[in-house]
């Protein structure tokens, strides 16, 4: 499946220079699995499983076959929803063989999320547990396929022995062409799905992984939610796959359950969101019997990480940190490894590679210099346009992806997140979109209008404000009330607005139009 092409002149140059080198996913299991180097290496292991290079690689192509007989066929897109455990990883390369084309969502993704991600992916089926975490997930995949007409197949994760079948043959991928469609943390409440190609995705892990010294030694530990674009490519698990070292899969991220992983396994490396990594932080400097001293690198990312808590997490947990500052739809900016400790505490680093561009703008699209603007980027492994074109006015005409992001340089050319438009509220890294919620919370028979905004929470760094007009003055809503709505219409559970305000009318700007801004300034006051 052809995704929206880079410009010619940029793709030959890519090409030329190295940067695409025309491998698929297949491909690097496949290699892992030929090198004697890395064939009887572990490949991937949880609480319960382990599995080498070959032994995955093997399991990859009779899972393919059985796939196969179950009537998924090349370019069919699977929603993928399955936690941290090794049949991850076991379905999605089992996708890839076959040239379907996996649909990363997150485990805590519900209806109100997932039908219309299958409905605009058109997928044909879903893979996921029949339960998890006491959650009915076969319930929650019966109800996407009522509602969506493509979707006629579910997949046990759990079962995937029932399907192996004897190896087929399979074509290969074209690496210039879609593989997956992975999920955009959204500034609206239509879902945004991002196509990644192998050439462009394959190019964002490689050089992320000579940035942070990922080998073979490397034992990468994902406890973030791995259809996460962070744990996934930065240099996540698709990373220790490429390097032929090891990754490791914990269902949660406490240091209870982490850190026992981490002294079983000899973890070298993970990447956290802010609150976790001071629970991280706060546990181990109060005083851990857990063995950490295989952690070499932790990188913090996917929301602002204070400075003040940046300079805490090397010394409490022993490691060196790195900030990650990124997106699904592309760019990446990484602290260097051996970067000044003050550019590590304070900046989110720079782009990873040499050919990404950015530029800071006003809200005219006029150049800021240094800033603070916002954020326009384009590079080999940032997309042109969203699946289906959604949301067109996310890239400028010239096809630069606009961020969203508010950020200013540094003297060293290191970026500084100062925030966002008010679009979205960034809840410790999992992002919700005020408009989505917004739409859902004018559905509730006791409201009359929504706004959802921002407001600073020391640990979370945002949480979601619903400012409500109630339709009856004297019988309006509350927080409960207003939560168990927004959970009962199928949002996932991190979307509940954590505050709800009931006021008479919203601030209006000088040109009548809701000015959040004051609403926020209320809300700082
Ligand atoms: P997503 O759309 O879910 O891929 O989220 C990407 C967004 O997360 C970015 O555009 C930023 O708004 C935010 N983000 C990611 N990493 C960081 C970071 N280190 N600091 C601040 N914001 C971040
Ligand atoms: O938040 C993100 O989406 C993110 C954070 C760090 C990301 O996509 C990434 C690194 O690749």
């Amino acid at each position: 499946m052809l995704v929206s092409p880079w410009p010619p002149e940029l793709e030959a140059k890519y090409r030329a220079d190295g940067l695409w080198v025309g491998e698929t996913f297949d491909d690097v299991l496949r290699s892992r699995a030929d090198d004697p180097a890395s064939a009887d290496h572990t490949a991937v292991v949880d609480i319960h499983r382990r599995l080498t290079y070959v032994e995955l690689n093997d399991r990859v192509s009779r899972i393919a076959a059985g796939f196969v007989e179950l009537g998924i066929a090349p370019d069919d897109r699977v929603l993928v929803q399955i936690p941290n455990r090794v049949c991850y990883v076991e379905a999605v390369f089992a996708l890839f063989r076959l040239r379907a084309i996996p649909v990363f969502t997150l485990p805590a993704h519900r209806a109100g999320e997932l039908v219309g991600i299958a409905r605009a992916a058109g997928a044909t089926a879903i893979i996921s547990p029949r339960e998890d975490a006491g959650f009915d997930y076969r319930g929650l995949a019966d109800t996407i396929a009522a509602q969506v007409d493509s979707v006629t197949r579910w997949i046990d994760a759990d079962d995937l022995d029932a399907l192996l079948a004897q190896p087929l043959e399979h074509d290969r991928a074209n690496p210039a062409e879609l593989a997956f469609l992975q999920l955009s943390g959204g500034s609206t409440g239509i879902p945004k799905l991002i196509p990644r190609t192998h050439d462009d995705y394959l190019y964002s892990v490689r050089r992320s992984n000579e940035l942070c010294g990922v080998t073979a030694d490397t034992v990468y530990l994902a406890t973030l939610p791995v259809a996460h674009n962070f744990p996934m490519s930065s240099p996540g698990i698709l990373g220790a796959m490429c390097a032929g070292g090891t990754i490791a899969l914990t269902a949660s991220p406490a240091p209870s359950v982490a850190w026992e992983m981490v002294a079983r396994e000899g973890v070298t490396m993970t990447g956290l969101v802010p609150p976790l990594a001071r629970l991280w932080t706060e546990t181990a400097e109060a005083g851990t019997s857990f063995d950490l001293s295989s952690l070499d690198v932790i990188q913090v990312g996917g929301a602002r990480c204070p400075d003040e808590l940046a300079r805490r997490i090397g010394p409490a947990l022993g490691v060196r940190l790195q900030q990650v500052f990124g997106m699904a739809e592309g760019l990446v900016c990484y602290t260097r490894l051996d970067d000044p400790i003050d550019v590590i505490t304070t900046t989110q680093g720079r782009p990873m590679s040499a050919d990404d561009q950015v530029r800071l703008v006003d809200e005219d699209g006029v150049d800021v210099g240094a800033g603070p603007g916002f954020l326009e980027t384009q590079g080999p492994y940032t997309i042109r346009s969203y699946w289906l074109d959604a949301s067109p006015s996310s890239f400028a005409t010239d096809g630069w992806y606009r961020t969203g992001d508010v950020v200013e340089l540094t003297a060293e050319g290191n970026i500084v997140v100062r925030g966002r438009g008010g679009d979205r509220v960034n809840r410790g890294g999992e992002k919700v979109s005020a408009e989505q919620l917004e739409e859902q919370l004018l559905t509730h028979p006791a409201v009359r209008d929504a706004i959802v905004v921002a407001v600073a929470d020391p640990y979370l760094g945002e949480r979601t404000c619903a400012y409500l007009i109630a339709d009856d003055a004297d019988n309006p809503p509350n927080l409960a009330g207003i939560r168990r709505f927004v959970r009962e219409n199928g949002l996932a559970e991190w979307k509940l607005p954590d505050i709800v305000k009931i006021i008479d009318e919203f601030p209006e700007t000088g040109v009548g139009k809701v000015s959040r801004k004051k609403l926020r300034e209320i809300l700082a006051g």
